[in-house]
């Protein structure tokens, strides 16, 4: 979702093939062997399946949010905040989402509130601003922002009793965010000889 956020906000179209990931086409795992999704392929033939690679390239080519330009704090500290994100919250978040994927001894409470604690450090920063590196969006507000809403719909009741306020006011902004409504838009999976699906419609 952020990868497809950075594409659409950065006015670039490209064709969309939704994935299953229990049967995933033959056409990504041949140009993308980590079968992992995003997986984005450029007209010169580059593939770039990381979703953090997606949104800088795509950002690159132009950014009319100036999310690669954070208000407060610099480029650095947003890529360090997304690093910690991208491992140290998800992995909390996986064994809390699904403890028994990672064994027995995987105590899902424990991963809960090692989890809330990275929130907390969050909610910190967003009572000044509203945004995580200032009073506008940035890369990192969208980079991460997908993976508090997973957290908290892992349990929405749990979720709601957590103390920290300026992360829920700010994941309720994003999921009212236009261009998050529209990368959400449920698309068929693909297969081999279907019509094309674009991005920008
Ligand atoms: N660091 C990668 C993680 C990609 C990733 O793990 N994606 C998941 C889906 S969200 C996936 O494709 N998993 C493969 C599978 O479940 O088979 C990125 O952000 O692009």
């Amino acid at each position: 979702m952020r990868a497809r956020m950075a594409l659409l906000t950065a006015g670039i179209q490209c064709e969309v093939r939704e994935v299953v990931l229990k049967d995933k086409p033959q056409a990504m795992l041949d140009i993308s062997p980590k079968a992992t999704v995003p997986v984005l392929q450029l007209p010169d033939g580059r593939i770039i399946d990381e979703s953090l690679d997606i949104m800088c390239w795509a950002l690159a080519e132009n950014d009319p949010e100036a999310w690669m330009s954070p208000a407060n704090g610099s480029r650095d500290g947003m890529f360090e905040l997304i690093r910690q994100n991208d491992t140290e919250f998800k992995f909390h978040l996986d064994r809390y989402k699904y403890p028994r994927r990672f064994g027995e001894s995987v105590d899902a409470r424990y991963h809960f509130d090692r989890a809330c604690e990275f929130l907390t450090g969050l909610d910190t920063g967003l009572r000044q601003n509203g945004f995580l590196f200032g009073e506008r969006a940035s890369l990192a507000d969208v980079a991460l922002f997908p993976f508090v809403r997973q957290f908290a719909s892992v349990d929405p009741e749990k979720f709601e009793q957590i103390s920290c306020l300026h992360v829920k006011q700010w994941l309720e902004y994003w999921l009212g965010d236009r261009c998050f409504s529209q990368v959400m838009k449920k698309l068929p999976p693909w297969h081999v000889g279907d019509n094309s699906t674009f991005l920008l419609s």
